[in-house]
């Protein structure tokens, strides 16, 4: 393949990988450094695994001359979020033996293991393929978790939307054959040289990461416009008669560059439900053969859709899926169901979401969640799963077992829906420090203070009882989807923060830029005068994003500004 331009620096380690063997094996089994080339750096991410450093650590030690404490992330795929009770156990037993005894529930519907040092990579990830799991594709330029609507409803909807995350997951999960040689020992094969290896990726595999959601307008509970493609089922009843097919959705951009945004996917086409896979395929080849291979920050295809328009975009994209597209269907309003607390699985069975402060399955202090959850599953032998929002769902439980669950949790220090208010429920955080090595500020481990903060607002404003999302990032690169939620809190640099606005709880529009450097202790200061003029001018059950919209976000910030004169951030 050619390119125009000059190509990225990602392109050509690609180009000689070899379908993503390059050395990682030989440099993973060289334990007289704890560090990794830069070229092995970039294609682990295609087998799921970060490599960085404790970020709390590194000044201390620099100072110390001491070098660095590196350590991987590794990220597993798990399309639809599902797990079965067995897998969950010894996932829990790894995290012990290989990472830092946390399993960390991501905003797709997977886990990520943190702190794995060099020479636990291989057995790690060894392990997890032997319990039927995998880390292809996690990370790196290819398609990544597959997400769909987790709840566990035994309808023909429910089945439709976890059949078809599944089809979709395997069709375009690379095909390269180096991830079973490196970390399950298994042999080069040598298929002749008119094999094709990767038959939809080719050897530069896609322009960037590539995200799919698969759902449904009356549940969008994983913001599906957010993913480069999502695909909305439409039924007629139960009856699935065709998917809307949307592009170009994506959230990372940089503070201070405005040719980087968020966009929401655009609604294009709409197809049978045949053409599914095909469907999907399509866009990913256009993305692949569209996408900007020389600037990564330019590379997304919401950039494509952007700046060629509607029309092209439609238009190429026909020409790949080899016929006329029909044009997308109206779509009812889009809104999202809670699937927290007990809930009817519609087969006599119940299933229960258990809310998990920013998806960090920990034992801290009295509150035991991983024991617990150990306990309930090994007991009950549950079905997991993982949702978009970094909660956990226990499914197949029959009526008789619900109390002996609920006290069981109880009795480990768990809350569950009913002892935790709206804004703890529906506040989502990204694991920022130490870990991540692009976080600019803390999210995950200052958001417990931040929500009793808040909470405390809340009541104040005598509107605790309404339902609203707060995403808080330590940085622009959207992680927990800080672009679409009622309030975004982004990280703009060690302990400062932008604030957003007006974005909804049904993930249906981007919000807008209040506040610039807001100090995180003043963080409540800016959304108690903002949810003040809320609780007074709202109308009857208006959630508070709805309400800037209606209300306008510029007068909603105008108002709050004249009680804020004494803030630096404030002009
Ligand atoms: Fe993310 C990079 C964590 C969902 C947009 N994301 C990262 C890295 C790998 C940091 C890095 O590049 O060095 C973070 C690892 C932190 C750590 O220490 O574990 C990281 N992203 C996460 C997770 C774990 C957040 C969480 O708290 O749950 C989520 C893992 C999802 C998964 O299982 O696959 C996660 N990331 C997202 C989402 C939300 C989504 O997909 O629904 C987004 C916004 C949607 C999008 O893709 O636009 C997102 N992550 C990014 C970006 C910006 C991409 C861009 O187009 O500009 C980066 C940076 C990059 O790719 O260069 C990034
Ligand atoms: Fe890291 Fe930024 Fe993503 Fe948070 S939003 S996990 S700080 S890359």
């Amino acid at each position: 393949m050619t390119f125009g331009g000059k190509p990225s620096g990602n392109e050509g380690i690609k180009e000689k990988s070899d379908y993503l063997r390059g050395t990682i094996s030989a440099e993973l089994d060289d334990l007289s450094t704890p560090q990794v080339s830069d070229a092995t750096y970039e294609l682990l991410k295609f087998h799921g695994s970060y490599f960085g450093y404790d970020r709390d650590t590194a000044t201390e030690r620099k100072k110390a001359g001491l070098e660095k404490e590196y350590e991987f992330m590794v990220r597993m795929k798990c399309p639809a979020g599902r797990l079965t009770a067995e897998q969950y156990l010894r996932l829990d037993e790894l995290v012990g033996q290989y990472a830092n005894n946390t399993l960390r529930i991501t905003t797709r519907e997977t886990f990520q293991f943190h702190v794995v040092l060099k020479q636990s990579m291989k057995p790690l990830i060894g392990e997890i393929n032997k319990a039927l799991l995998s880390t292809l594709g996690g990370c790196g330029d290819v398609n990544r978790n597959v997400i769909t609507c987790p709840a566990p409803i035994k309808d023909n909807i429910h089945a439709v939307l976890e059949a078809g995350a599944y089809k979709l997951a395997a069709h375009l999960a690379p095909k390269t054959h180096a991830y079973h040689e490196i970390w399950c020992g298994e042999e080069k094969l040598n298929f002749g040289p008119d094999k094709v290896i990767e038959p939809i990726y080719g050897e530069h595999y896609m322009p960037r990461k590539f995200k799919i959601a698969l759902g449904q307008p009356e549940d969008n509970c994983m913001d599906m416009m957010t993913n480069d493609l999502a695909l909305i089922a439409l039924f007629n009843g139960q009856e699935l008669y065709g998917y809307n097919v949307a592009l170009g959705g994506g959230l990372g951009m940089n503070h201070n560059n405005a040719a980087t945004y968020p966009r929401l996917a655009t609604p294009l086409a709409f197809v049978k439900p045949e053409d599914l896979v095909n469907a999907a395929e399509s866009v990913v080849k256009l993305q692949r053969d569209h996408g900007d291979r020389n600037d990564r920050k330019h590379a997304r295809l919401k950039y494509v859709v952007q700046e060629k328009g509607l029309e092209w975009t439609k238009k190429t994209l026909d020409g790949y899926f080899g016929r006329e597209m029909e044009n997308a269907k109206p779509m009812p309003k889009f809104a999202v169901v809670d699937h927290q607390g007990w809930n009817e699985q519609g087969d006599g069975k119940w299933f229960l979401g258990i809310p998990v402060s920013s998806g960090r399955i920990i034992d801290r202090g009295e509150e035991c969640i991983k024991t617990g959850l150990r306990e309930v599953i090994k007991e009950y032998k549950t079905p997991v799963i993982l949702t978009a929002d970094q909660n956990i769902i226990l499914a197949d439980i029959p009526a008789g077992e619900k109390r002996a669950i609920t006290e069981k949790l109880k009795k480990h220090g768990i809350k569950l829906r009913e002892d935790l208010s709206e804004v703890y429920r529906n506040f989502i955080a990204c694991v920022a420090l130490p870990t991540c090595g692009k976080a600019l500020a803390e999210a995950e481990r200052v958001k417990l203070p931040l929500v009793s903060e808040i909470e405390k607002l809340m009541v104040k404003h005598q509107v605790e009882k309404e339902k609203i999302t707060i995403r808080m990032a330590g940085c622009p690169n959207g992680c927990p989807r800080p672009y679409v939620g009622d309030i975004g809190i982004v990280g703009r640099m060690p302990d400062h923060y932008v604030i957003y606005i007006g974005g909804d709880f049904e993930g249906t529009r981007l919000n807008k830029k209040v506040f610039d450097k807001v100090p995180l202790a003043e963080v409540p200061q800016a959304l108690d005068s903002m949810l003040g003029i809320y609780a007074k001018n709202k109308n009857l059950s208006e959630g508070f994003g709805d309400f800037c919209e209606r209300y306008g976000v510029e007068a909603v910030l105008s108002e709050a500004k004249k009680e804020l004169t004494n803030y630096k951030w404030v002009n």
